[in-house]
């Protein structure tokens, strides 16, 4: 079975879920724990970052490769269109999502996380209790000398969430003029899985998707999650989720009884 190297809350992972369960491919997921984890998937992948996608001897890191791997070697239910227009439009749209909505709602992730509890609750199941305590403990003019050790300033924040403004606002407009259901067509590509799997951190879908607390499901990063500008891009998100995206499976444990997510408050 496919085997997908992942965090539960990484929103290039979930670019991969989306694209993985959209073409009907079961896999199992590995959780990384972050640092340690990390140094193993280096060793298996050369590389530190999720996704890694391991499909008998084959090890793909990177969503983009990952995405053209899949559609290549399993090639039903393609993501890649065959009309040069559609597949131009597909990959620009691709290549926009990756570095505009990824990147960006890092950057923005990163201010929000100032939140104690939000911080510790998007640590991937797993995580060693005594660095799950570190983070939590974290003050917030920590994250803010962090968010400048990893180059981000109040300027490069501000600019992120102006680029998301009008990345959100231009998807919409697409959607609103579109004859269609989807961006490039009549069904979902590539450009639709990753503008909708890379959203993930900006709303969280509300829906049994993921193996995450409840109450962090449909929450996400204020005056973006619950703008009401927003609300088309948001409901066709969640429309593309219900019609293609499978919901978690929970993990058993050695006696046979799924294995529960930790309950965590939000302030
Ligand atoms: N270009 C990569 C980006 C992957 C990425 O940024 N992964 C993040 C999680 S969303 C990660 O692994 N971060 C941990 C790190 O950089 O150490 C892709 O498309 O897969």
């Amino acid at each position: 079975m496919l085997e997908l190297y992942q965090f539960e809350l990484s929103h290039f992972s979930e670019k991969v879920r989306l694209i993985l369960d959209y073409k009907g491919l079961a896999y199992r997921k590995i959780e990384v724990v972050p640092g340690m984890g990390q140094l193993d998937l280096f060793r298996m992948s050369g590389q530190r970052q999720v996704p890694v996608l391991k499909d008998g001897g084959k090890i793909i890191s990177d969503s983009t490769a990952i995405a053209l791997y899949l559609d290549k070697t399993y090639p039903d239910r393609p993501i890649i269109p065959t009309n040069p227009q559609q597949k131009a439009n597909c990959l620009l749209l691709e290549q926009w999502a990756d570095s505009s909505i990824g990147i960006k709602g890092r950057s923005i992730l990163l201010e929000s996380l100032k939140n104690s509890n939000l911080r510790t609750s998007i640590l991937p199941a797993g995580t060693p209790d005594i660095l799950r305590n570190l983070v939590g403990s974290i003050p917030r003019e920590a994250i803010d000398v962090l968010g400048l050790g990893l180059g981000l300033t109040p300027d490069s924040i501000r600019a992120a969430k102006a680029e998301m403004h009008r990345s959100l606002e231009s998807i919409c407009l697409l959607l609103a003029q579109n004859s269609c259901d989807y961006l490039t067509g009549d069904t979902p590509t590539l450009a639709d899985l990753t503008v909708a799997g890379l959203s993930l951190l900006i709303k969280i879908p509300d829906g049994p998707y993921l193996n995450i607390a409840d109450n962090l499901k449909g929450k996400g990063i204020p005056g973006f999650a619950d703008n009401p500008d927003y609300d088309l891009f948001f409901t066709w998100r969640d429309k593309l989720y219900a019609d293609f995206r499978k919901p978690h499976k929970p993990d058993m444990n050695n006696s046979g009884t799924a294995t529960a997510p930790t309950t965590i408050a939000i302030d």
